[in-house]
């Protein structure tokens, strides 16, 4: 907890402290409160001493305004801070506990009293973890919503709003929180009539914390007390002092950096804790989240002692996550039985939580969470919850199919990800639909085979959605399993293409040749590429780009030349086609299997580090041979005559013309030859391509041949 008053802080301080003699609350104090509003976006807020103050204040301008009776209900958590279950019997109110989930330590909402009767509901956003305020105020659609967000200043709604604009809400600025005034605290409020209950509350119930419009008429009232000293309703002293605003104003200024670091301290630990799904209850990843603390819920006791021992060696303070369960203290006896309590149980005896302070480092997560791994390790379970689980997006498509196909053989429980069709609907293009699933998912392995029609030269037509799906798309995948907390236990195959070397400066090429994308499409995958690559190194990611050159089967689409050759030829042997009208016949591919690369792509996540891989054969061959090859598959015989847009095939046995050039198909920027070496992936990964060119033309030819039979 070091260093959360700095030095300019202090000199602050000094300044204010030589340059008044004014220090009860006063002028700074209001500044505070309006800077405070301003941020939180509310339109009032009370400075207090205290977080458990605001709370009392809160609770009783609340009950006292609305006129709520004694005994009436409000509903609060099982584990909570004790400071908002006190001020509710202190205000003879009834507390109704409830248990809390183990996802966000907010109450159970599978589990949550079906009492018509509850008056209010205070809810507690823990540890910087959102609570479902939303549900709740579906559940109980009459009552109050008062919020303690205590610690948790700057956690937000899901549309990044913060959390504590409504009824009443309240921070607390002790010591450690994301900012501090040592002892001090806040109660907010969008409810004019509400402030001004609580300035006079905060203040012994004097007239003179009136608001300035309402200030005449009320004293007018009671002209023969001196207004100065004219009480209106009970209170309190809970005023703040002028050196503790001062302090305020100056860490507000830091807030939004602190919460920042927090954040990300938070999500790297979610990132290591989340594979460790066996040994830990693991918090469900919130991007709303304004981290406070770093909470270890232990499956078992055994690992909550060598968690604590381990703490201890390390030097690093922990606690019991905020009171445990509180309805085993002796101050709640009496509701002690009034409810079962399973996981807040759980907390109480399984749970501990280290700081999640601006000065914590993700080297000191990583050194703790290295000892955790190292101790731990013998008393684990075997098997992980995720293991052999992966998930395959566009597995509508030919490479989808395969791999979906591929992983279900050995042995994976395989989700699909689809815009439209068979599995979890989902779109590359939609983050929130990624997350979604990926945090229900949990997969081993993302295999990512979306792609905008896959069409090299109509992305010059459609340059912008080509590079949504294809680049940003890609991005969304990474950020997706960022986002859920997943870059340690998620491995990526990201489908790249032989299209990011375009204008290739050699020939075959190799992981390390220069990138010169020609096309939409092809800078798109470069995009893709190097998000792939900067996730790798900066978030240490298992993800590799598989730089595919074409790839085809008997599931390609008439689109791509390989199949339009086999349908055609099949067409022309059934005398159902009298030409082909073909392209560049001088434009050379490696044409592939794409079962054997789907291999590849399973290969490439089953080593031990990430590495980018060619997938390719190496293997380099023309149009014109492509199609002697189909016809040779049927029978006929063709030779090919003429040069340029006049060149001919014709069939030797009747001289007819089975094949012409038409310049609609040739490409506006082609001319270099696109041929990869596999070096790299035969000798790391001992892969090798098992489908030889012929033999993957015959089985297209046959399968068209087939169909047309079936037909
Ligand atoms: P490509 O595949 O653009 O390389 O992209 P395609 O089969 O469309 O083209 C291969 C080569 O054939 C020449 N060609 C013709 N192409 C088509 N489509 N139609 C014709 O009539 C024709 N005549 C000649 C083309 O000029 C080209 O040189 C494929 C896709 O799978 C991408 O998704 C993948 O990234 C790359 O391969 C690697």
């Amino acid at each position: 907890m070091c260093d959360a008053i700095t030095e300019s802080d202090k000199l602050k301080l000094i300044e204010f402290i030589s340059s008044t003699d004014l220090y009860t609350c006063g002028k700074k104090v209001e500044e505070f409160e309006r800077a405070w509003s301003e941020w939180l976006k509310c339109k009032y807020s009370v400075f207090v001493t205290s977080g458990s103050t605001a709370n009392s204040l809160l609770i009783s301008s609340v009950k006292e305004l609305f006129k709520i009776p004694d005994g009436s209900k409000v509903l609060v958590p099982a584990c909570t801070w004790v400071t908002n279950i006190s001020p509710v019997f202190q205000n003879n109110l009834e507390p109704v506990f409830s248990d809390i989930n183990l996802k966000d330590y907010s109450f159970d909402l599978d589990n949550l009293p079906n009492d018509k009767d509850i008056r209010i509901v205070f809810v507690t956003h823990l540890l910087g973890l959102n609570a479902p305020i939303e549900a709740l105020k579906e559940k109980y659609p009459n009552a109050i919503f008062l919020e303690d967000i205590c610690e948790s200043h700057g956690v937000t709604d899901k549309f990044g709003n913060r959390r504590g604009n409504g009824t009443g809400s309240t921070f607390s600025f002790y010591y450690g929180h994301h900012m501090t005034t040592i002892e001090g605290g806040m109660v907010c409020t969008d409810d004019k009539d509400l402030y001004e209950l609580m300035r006079l509350k905060r203040s012994h119930g004097m007239a003179r914390h009136l608001l300035p419009e309402n200030y005449d008429a009320v004293i007018a009232k009671y002209s023969d007390i001196d207004p100065k000293f004219l009480f209106l309703t009970d209170g309190y002293n809970f005023r703040n002092t002028e050196i503790n605003a001062v302090l305020g104003l100056e860490q507000l200024k830091r807030l939004d950096a602190n919460i920042l670091t927090r954040r990300n301290n938070y999500d790297h630990f979610m990132n290591r804790i989340g594979h460790m799904q066996d040994i830990f209850y693991v918090p469900e990843y919130d991007e709303f989240n304004s981290s406070f603390t770093l909470p270890f819920v232990c499956k078992m006791r055994e690992n909550r002692d060598i968690l604590l021992k381990i703490l201890d060696d390390l030097n690093v303070e922990s606690r019991p996550i905020v009171g445990g369960n509180l309805l085993i203290h002796p101050f709640l006896e009496k509701w002690k039985d009034s409810i079962q309590t399973p996981n807040a149980t759980i907390l109480n005896d399984h749970g501990v939580y280290i700081g999640n302070h601006q000065n914590v480092t993700r080297d000191m997560i990583d050194t703790l969470f290295d000892a955790i791994e190292r101790e731990m390790k013998d008393n684990q379970p075997h098997s992980k919850i995720n293991d052999k689980v992966a998930v395959v997006i566009g597995s509508g498509g030919q490479d989808g199919s395969y791999m979906v196909e591929l992983l279900r053989k050995k042995g994976y429980e395989v989700h699909e990800i689809n815009r439209n069709g068979r599995g979890h609907r989902g779109d590359v293009c939609d983050l929130t639909s990624l997350v979604n699933i990926l945090k229900e998912v949990r997969p081993c392995e993302l295999y990512n085979l979306s792609a905008h029609r896959g069409h090299v030269e109509s992305s010059f037509k459609f340059p912008v959605i080509s590079t949504e799906v294809n680049g940003t798309g890609a991005l969304n995948v990474l950020e997706a399993i960022r986002l859920t907390g997943q870059t340690k236990t998620c491995k990526v195959f990201q489908a790249s293409s032989s299209e990011i070397f375009g204008k290739a400066k050699e020939s075959p090429q190799t992981e390390t040749t220069p990138l010169h994308p020609n096309s939409p499409y092809g800078f798109a995958k470069v995009m893709a590429y190097w998000a792939t690559r900067v996730y790798r190194e900066k978030y240490g990611m298992f993800a590799c780009n598989g730089i595919l050159f074409n790839h085809e089967s008997v599931r390609r689409d008439e689109t791509f030349v390989t199949r339009k050759i086999t349908k055609a030829v099949t067409d022309i042997k059934n005398c159902k086609l009298d030409c082909l009208y073909l392209g560049n016949l001088d434009a050379k591919r490696d044409w592939g299997d794409a079962r054997d690369y789907c291999e590849c792509a399973w290969k490439m996540l089953q080593t031990k580090d990430p590495e980018d891989f060619v997938i390719a054969t190496g293997e380099v061959r023309s149009v014109r041979e492509l199609v002697l090859k189909a016809f040779e598959c049927v029978g006929i015989k063709v030779v090919f005559e003429g040069s340029g847009i006049d060149e001919v095939a014709r069939e030797i046995a009747t001289n007819k013309i089975l094949v012409r050039v038409d310049q609609k198909y040739f490409r506006s920027e082609e001319g270099y030859q696109l041929v990869g070496d596999p070096s790299k992936a035969i000798k790391k990964l001992g892969w090798t391509p098992n489908t030889t060119f012929d033999t993957m033309i015959k089985e297209m030819v046959d399968h068209d041949i087939n169909e047309a039979v079936s037909v």
